[in-house]
């Protein structure tokens, strides 16, 4: 040890003046945490929503917060996740656009030792390991929500429109089998037409207006997947001459901002909510994690539903 610091006389002295300040002002200054969050996009809404509570709870909280935005491609998320690694970040979050096709890239990550969290999409992979956990909402619970509130609305009789979201993402894939499994039981409401509008409102409005071309006056319901493409529907349907809301039902998922005023309106007849505000859950979170702590597999937001009888009241607390 003597030796030691005689021959690194400099060493000994930077170790004395650390324990000094450290004595004087208590525990040295924490290092800035580095995150990166892989986003999918930019395709509605409740993504501007989500991108923003992300945004806003790392600046409060003094994160690094590295953004990536993917353009709806998942290719450029996994370039993304890619260059956090090289860029040594302490964790990776990602919102998966697809459900599959992630593994590869998720290796990378668990060897270089980051810990991944995925928030908002559910992934499928045969190795679990892969990422730490999920935060984000129940989306089959959601599609079941829908189909439960329009059977009774509807008095389980009517044809109805479906406006996918992108092909491949796990909330168009839950939203879907749930709603179908909720309709099962009653065979006068039927599904006569299906395609994806990607989430966004020019896809729900032009899907919208071919599908009122092919069917008219056949068309009783819409689902959309999302409000974006409900509010383009009702859009289409109010160019095509008819009332959204009265002539045609529209029932929906998310709960923004402009929905929960639709249904106030009764332009739109229900939203099932979806919150996108889990910036606070996903650091918290991460700090758990970093500090070697166990977090639930997966953690689901409570979500509620809004139609006629409660959107008005809810409209002034609404966040988003
Ligand atoms: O419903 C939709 C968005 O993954 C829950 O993605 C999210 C969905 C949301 O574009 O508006």
């Amino acid at each position: 040890m003597f030796t030691l610091i005689t021959r690194q006389p400099f060493l000994f002295l930077a170790a004395a003046a650390l324990l000094t300040v450290t004595g004087l002002f208590g525990a040295a200054p924490k290092k800035t945490l580095k995150v990166g969050f892989a986003q999918t996009g930019a395709e509605s809404a409740w993504r501007t929503a989500n991108s923003d509570s992300m945004k806003a709870e790392a600046a409060k909280r003094g994160i690094d917060l590295k953004f990536s935005d993917g353009q709806g491609k998942q290719e450029n998320q996994i370039r993304a996740v890619r260059s956090f690694i090289t860029q040594g970040v302490d964790a990776i979050v990602i919102a998966p656009i697809v459900e599959t096709g992630w593994d590869p890239v998720l290796r990378e990550a668990k060897r270089a030792k980051i810990p991944v969290i995925l928030t908002d999409r559910t992934i499928q992979t045969t190795d679990a390991s892969l990422f730490v956990c999920f935060i984000g909402s129940d989306f089959y619970e959601e599609g079941k929500m829908a189909a439960d509130w329009l059977a009774k609305a509807v008095s389980g009789k009517g044809n109805i429109v479906e406006l996918q979201g992108t092909p491949g993402s796990a909330p168009a894939n839950e939203r879907r089998k749930a709603f179908a499994d909720g309709l099962a039981k009653y065979p006068s409401l039927k599904i006569i037409d299906a395609q994806s509008g990607n989430f966004e409102r020019s896809g729900g409005k032009q899907v919208m207006e071919a599908f009122l071309k092919k069917h008219g006056k056949a068309i009783n319901v819409v689902y959309a997947h999302n409000d974006d493409m409900a509010l383009g529907a009702a859009q289409a349907i109010e160019e095509a001459g008819l009332k959204p809301g009265k002539d045609i039902t529209l029932v929906s998922i998310d709960a923004i901002g402009e929905a929960v005023k639709a249904v106030a309106a009764g332009r739109i007849n229900c939203t099932v909510e979806c919150s996108p505000l889990f910036g606070p859950k996903v650091y918290d979170t991460i700090a758990k994690v970093l500090a070697g702590e166990k977090v639930p597999k997966k953690s689901f937001n409570q979500d509620e539903l809004f139609d006629a009888t409660n959107a008005a009241k809810a409209l002034p607390t609404r966040q988003y």
